[in-house]
This record gives structure tokens, sequence and C-alpha cells, in this order.
């Protein structure tokens, strides 16, 4: 971003673990009785441990555009501008009204960009990752000259002002459409005929001794499956029909939920106390619980306001609770959305969704996996469009693992 008085600067937050990923897998996590959350080492800002890093302001400047990522594996990253405001411009690719915030928390995934006036030199910002008890705490500079002050801070994380470990999903407005309106919430009504729904509950199976069989370790299971199940038979749904996906927490713990190849509006989202959503009939109770009340004053609000919800591809669900998300699948094949911690991945928790092509799709062109595959072929039966993106699949997963491989390599001789 080359504009006059304007610095862009990338942040990257992170856990860190002194081991190699596999390794804490298999040395922590993977046997009976491991954890699902092995013990961080620490946090790193930008790949460097140490604290009282400084980022470089030209004398010029007058605001700097940070691009803050979570790049982490398991931690939810908190930053704060000390006197500051942050305007939130974008999240996870999708510009956004603009919205200031005093402190910013952001799930492992999400990615902000945020605007800070740097009229006043230094800025100290202060940053803390989230492990099991409390935070690690990080503060750096941003200086346009050699920095005086102290960097120390002496509180706790959640004493900065404006802490919130919730997503702000009816602040954080998307732009409006180029033709200046705002984008509708997808699907519109409720009970909306042309809109399909899954519910998903998940939850850590500890005492389940077919899974500890078959894995060697507890795994979680979403509707009494694991990731690995999904990858042998996806959860189908169809294209071009507005899909409403709501995610259970039947554990205790908060899980960043990530959805690939789409950016989906976020309709609802519950605390803790809100408990698990039970829509159309799936639930026998008369009474109307909390979290279904939570959804429907969502629904009435996205309508009656005519504004756009959050829309991303991140977010923090809190343990105990639930997530309405909407997308429109529009791209034919199979789609992880799985909750972004990788221990967790490891241990099941995720599912894949594949988006069939439309009938008329189906019989007018050919799936893409199918058109790299056999370009002449007309043939469009399920046995050959799985059996096809089986091999396509092979093929970039072998391409994938082939360049892990070399990085690994040059990572390793670059180290010893
Ligand atoms: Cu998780």
């Amino acid at each position: 971003m080359e504009q006059e008085g304007i610095q862009e600067e990338y942040v990257t937050l992170s856990d860190w673990y002194e081991d190699w990923n596999l390794d804490v897998a298999r040395d922590k996590m993977m046997f009976p009785g491991g954890t699902t959350d092995p013990h961080m080492d620490g946090s790193l800002i930008n790949g460097y441990e140490d604290d009282q890093l400084e980022i470089k302001i030209k004398p010029d400047t007058k605001a700097v555009v940070l691009r803050l990522v979570n790049s982490g594996m398991a931690g939810t990253q908190i930053i704060h501008a000390e006197g500051k405001h942050m305007v939130v411009i974008e999240t996870d690719g999708i510009l956004v009204k603009p919205y200031a915030v005093e402190t910013l928390s952001l799930a492992v995934g999400q990615r902000y960009t945020v605007i800070i006036d740097i009229s006043d030199d230094p800025i100290k910002l202060i940053n803390g990752c989230n492990k099991m008890m409390g935070y690690i705490t990080k503060m750096f500079w941003m200086a346009k000259s050699q920095p005086t002050g102290e960097l120390r801070f002496d509180r706790n994380i959640k004493d900065l002002p404006g802490f919130y470990r919730g997503e702000l999903y009816k602040e954080l407005e998307p732009l409006p459409s180029a033709d200046g309106n705002n984008i509708k919430i997808l699907g519109d009504r409720e009970n909306n005929e042309d809109m399909q729904r899954i519910t998903l509950d998940y939850v850590y199976a500890r005492d389940d001794d077919d899974v500890r069989q078959k894995y060697g370790t507890e795994m979680y299971k979403v509707n009494g499956k694991t990731i690995q199940d999904y990858m042998e038979s996806p959860i189908e749904v169809e294209s071009g029909k507005t899909l409403e996906i709501v995610i259970n927490a039947l554990d205790h713990m908060r899980h960043p939920w990530h959805m690939h190849g789409h950016q989906f509006q976020v309709i609802s989202l519950g605390e803790k106390r809100d408990g698990t959503l039970r829509l159309g009939g799936e639930d026998e109770e008369t009474t109307v619980s909390d979290a279904e009340k939570k959804y429907h004053e969502d629904l009435q609000y996205w309508i009656k306001s005519g504004k756009t919800p959050m829309t991303r591809d991140s977010i923090n669900i809190e343990g105990g609770s639930f997530a309405v998300l909407r997308i429109e699948p529009n791209r034919p094949g199979d789609w992880l959305l799985h909750c972004h911690v990788e221990w967790h991945v490891a241990k099941g928790l995720g599912v894949v969704i594949r988006e069939l092509p439309k009938p008329s799709q189906q019989s007018q062109q050919q799936p893409q996996w199918q058109q790299s595959n056999e370009p002449s072929s007309q043939t469009n039966s399920n046995e050959t469009m799985t059996k096809d993106f089986s091999t396509s699949k092979v093929k970039v997963l072998s391409i994938y693992f082939l360049i892990m491989s070399i990085l690994d390599v040059i990572l390793y001789w670059i180290i010893i």
C-alpha cells in the first residue's frame, strides 16, 4: 500500500512449541489418555519469541495499516494499542464498514486489517496469547524514533479496555455491494423451502472403546464421526440452495471453526449460557430454549434491519453454545469445515462437506474434477465422479506432501 502518510505492516501472532508438531502429537496426544491441548512453550510475534520487538515507522507516517493474522496452532490472540483505537476495515478478506475497537481478539486462522493513528510516538502494543490458564503476554513498539518509554504491562490481559473474546458479528458489517445496497442475509426468512440445513453436534468422546481401538486415542466426534470418517463419506449438500449450518458445541471448550472455499455469514452466535440449538422439530420439548430464542431474535434483526451479517471464514465458538452460519454452495467439490486448532483436527474435529453439482450442471457440464481428468468423457454417474475425484485428490495430496517434504528438508538444513 503506497500512499502518502500511510505505512502498511504485517503482524503474525502465534503460539509456539519446542518440539516439532508431529512429535508433540505423538508424545503428548495420540495415545489413550493423551491430551487435546499440549502445553504451549511460548508465543511468537512475526516469528520471533523475544519481547520488546519494534516496528520502525517512517517519520512522515500519519497512520499505520496493520494486517493482523493469527497464524498459530491453538491459542486465541489478543491485541491492544495502548491509548489508541484500532479501526477494523477487513475480516478474513471481506472489507467492512470501519469500526473502532480498543482491543481485538483473533481466533486461530482469523485475519483482520486495522488502521491505527500514529500521530503520537511511540505506540505501545500489547499482545496476549491465550493458553489453558491465562495469557502469555508480550509487548512491542511501533516507533518513528528510538522509543524511550518503558515497555511494561503489569496488569491482566483480561483487564484491557474493550476486552471481549466473542465475535462482533453485528458490528463488523461488510461494505455494501457496488450498487450501494447492503448484501442481504442469505436465504432470507426462516423456513425458506429453498434452503437446506445441516446440524453438527461435536463432543470429545472420552469413553468410546471403539474409537480408542481404531485410533489408539480418544477423538472428537461430529455427529458421531471423526473428520477421518468424513473423508470417506462426506456430508452431501446441493449446490445453488442456501445452506444453513448449525454448529453445536457439546463440550466446554472454545473452538475456532474454519470453512474452506467459502466465506459464511454469521447469522447467530450463542454464548455459554445459551446452550445448544435445535431447530425444525428436532427437539420434542415444547418450551423454547435460550438458543432458539436467540436464533429467532437474530434472524428478525437481520431481516428487519436489512444489515449484512458479519462475513468471514473463521470464528470462535464458545463451549456449551452454538453458531449458525449460512453459505451459498456454488463451488461443487469437497470442502473442509473444521476446528482450526491443529491438535484438534488430528483428534478428528471437523467434517467434509461435498457440494454436489446442480442437476442442470451435471447434464450440461462436468464438474471440475472430471474435466481435469477425462476431458473427453461425457459420463456423469456418481461412481465415476467419486473415482475421478479420488484420483485428483491423490494427485493434489501427493504434490502437497512432496512440497512439504522439500520444505522440511530445507528447514532441517537451515536449522542444523
Ligand atoms: Cu478445537
